[in-house]
């Protein structure tokens, strides 16, 4: 993943040339509502698509915002509840783009993060009556051989393209099965009435359905004793070329311990979401989890994973596995109920995260596994999982306090990828309200949904096809070799970087720019503009959830 590709001028790059940032999908009645404007505000108005004035608010000034560098006016007009259409317009005369009050408002960009699974499928055409424009030929379904090994070959297609290239990786899409599965299992309502567009719509919930795509490939990664290999890919990433074009030698990676025990946690979760659908399903995923879990009983030790010599594919390293661990046991004990698994779980909850949902740092799922089953659960156990979520919480509330933009982030968190950041500290405002039973953090977790849909000093929506600046060139190969002047919509950009690892970023990013500007809607920029499944999978867990509160609790 270097430049070659893009031996090109220097891109012509659009830039947001409005000094009012606004949430581009808009707001829901009775949920908070606010606008970040970037010069001298005192009032503010709201006028609606007949011209009319309808509302008048004094802004707040914050100040200068840390993260961003900008000296920014609060705009909150949360006491407007009327539906219709709206441009937020400053005293100075500075406009907002148009914007939508509806109860709605978030059910297109919830079905285009869905969407964008599909469109992500490895090993099957997509065809033109799901897919419209975006149909390719089915790919990578050639058998796989063991790198450094002999000549056997394996058969592992299927699944979801990891992110802007064609690797597909365990842990990686163990945690974007596990945000979409819990996000299912917490809102249901927001799904059931999901229509995709896939081909097996049907008896499964669409979400499910997709799911089970990538569910069906993971267990292929089994190995026969039961560990499972940490990754397929081709020895380098492909060139920007269409997935069935590229034509490489597949490989399996060594196994790891960290997949192990993901793929061992994932197949317990769905065992039990399937079970009702299809018996022999859950009945499989069952057998898959003890399996790997077997192994990992006889193989105490860490099982780390690095590139061999002459692979530039994906790493997902990591340097622990008790929390992957954990997970698992976890996850087999809210299944089954068994001592065994409880015993493991006693001893393992020590010395890390228990709120952490990401690809690598994964006990926060151990913890919903937990706080969610109707096993006996000890109150020593459940106090410590609220705790980890309501520290973090209290902490993330902090961060919101200190940005303008109200974004949960502090300047460290501009990273690749900050955006699943972001994403991250959402779901842990959603889930320590549901663990404590209040509404207390909405205000916040919508916050983070109106930063990735606007409300950021870079004024991009951060979800292609989402918004009316939105980014349209993610480092996404399909997404360029295809040839199609509009952008796949729903996929969310890795987002603004203050460290790029990418030479084209380094060159098209001024030194000194503060963390939230760190950003260009550019293909060559990798380490802030591509896309993954464990980007998308968060935000659909946020937008299931304003949904579904839409819904059930006026917001
Ligand atoms: O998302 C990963 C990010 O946190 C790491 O900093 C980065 C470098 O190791 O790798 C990212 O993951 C990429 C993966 O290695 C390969 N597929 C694309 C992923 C998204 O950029
Ligand atoms: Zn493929």
């Amino acid at each position: 993943m270097d430049s070659i590709y893009f031996h090109r001028e220097k891109p012509v790059i659009p830039q947001f040339d409005h000094d009012v940032f606004v949430n581009q999908a808009g707001f829901t009645p009775d949920g908070p509502k606010r606008a970040i404007i970037r010069i001298p505000c005192e009032q503010f108005y709201l006028r609606n698509e007949y011209n009319i004035d309808v509302y008048t608010g004094n802004a707040a000034h914050f100040g200068v915002d840390e993260c961003s560098g900008d000296d920014v006016y609060i705009a909150d007009f949360s006491d407007f509840h009327s539906e219709g259409e709206y441009v937020l317009i400053t005293d100075g005369g500075a406009r907002s783009i148009r914007f939508m009050i509806s109860r709605d408002v978030y059910r297109p960009v919830f079905d285009a993060l869905v969407k964008a699974f599909y469109y992500q499928r490895c090993g099957c055409e997509l065809k033109k009556e799901h897919a419209g424009v975006f149909t390719h030929p089915s790919c990578h379904t050639e058998t796989a051989k063991e790198w450094g090994g002999g000549d056997k070959e394996y058969d592992v297609t299927g699944g979801w393209h990891d992110a802007g290239d064609y690797g597909r990786y365990v842990t990686a899409g163990a945690s974007a099965a596990a945000h979409l599965l819990y996000a299912y299992k917490l809102f249901p309502s927001a799904f059931g009435r999901q229509k995709l567009n896939i081909p097996e719509c049907g008896a499964l919930p669409d979400i499910l359905a997709e799911v089970r795509y990538e569910l069906e490939w993971l267990m292929k990664m089994q190995r026969e004793d039961g560990a499972v290999w940490h990754k397929v890919t081709t020895a380098r990433h492909a060139p920007f070329i269409m997935p069935q074009d590229d034509k490489e030698q597949l490989y399996l990676f060594s196994p790891s311990s960290m997949a192990t025990a993901d793929l061992a946690a994932v197949c317990a979760l769905a065992s039990e979401m399937y079970r009702e659908y299809d018996g022999d399903f859950a009945d499989s995923l069952y057998n898959t989890s003890i399996k790997s879990y077997k192994w990992l009983e006889d193989n105490p030790g860490f099982l780390g994973f690095d590139n061999p010599e002459g692979c530039n594919t994906g790493t997902y390293g990591e340097r622990t596995d008790v929390d992957n661990r954990f997970w698992a046991a976890a996850q087999l004990y809210a299944l089954t109920g068994e001592d065994k698994y409880f015993k493991r779980i006693d001893s393992a909850m020590l010395g890390f995260s228990m709120s952490d949902l990401g690809f690598a740092s994964v006990g926060g799922f151990g913890s919903l596994a937990l706080w969610l089953c109707d096993r006996p659960i000890p109150d020593r156990m459940r106090d410590r999982i609220k705790r980890d979520f309501n520290s973090k919480a209290e902490e993330l509330k902090g961060l919101c306090a200190s940005c303008g933009y109200g974004c949960a982030m502090g300047s460290w968190h501009y990273i690749w990828g900050s955006t699943m950041n972001l994403l991250k500290h959402a779901m842990i405002f959603i889930i320590a309200d549901r663990i404590n039973g209040n509404d207390k953090y909405h205000r916040f977790a919508a916050a983070q949904l109106d930063y990735l849909l606007g409300t950021n000093a870079t004024g991009y929506s951060f979800i292609t096809g989402c918004g009316e600046f939105a980014c349209k060139s993610p480092h996404l190969r399909t997404a360029y070799a295809d040839g199609i002047e509009e952008c796949i919509p729903g996929f969310v950009s890795g987002g603004p970087n203050a460290s790029p690892a990418d030479e084209d970023a380094r060159v098209l990013i001024p030194p000194g720019t503060p963390p939230m500007k760190c950003f260009v809607d550019d293909v060559g920029c990798y380490s802030l503009n591509e896309v993954a499944i464990y980007w998308n999978s968060p935000a659909v867990f946020l937008t299931a959830y304003m949904i579904d509160h839409t819904e059930h609790k006026k917001g």
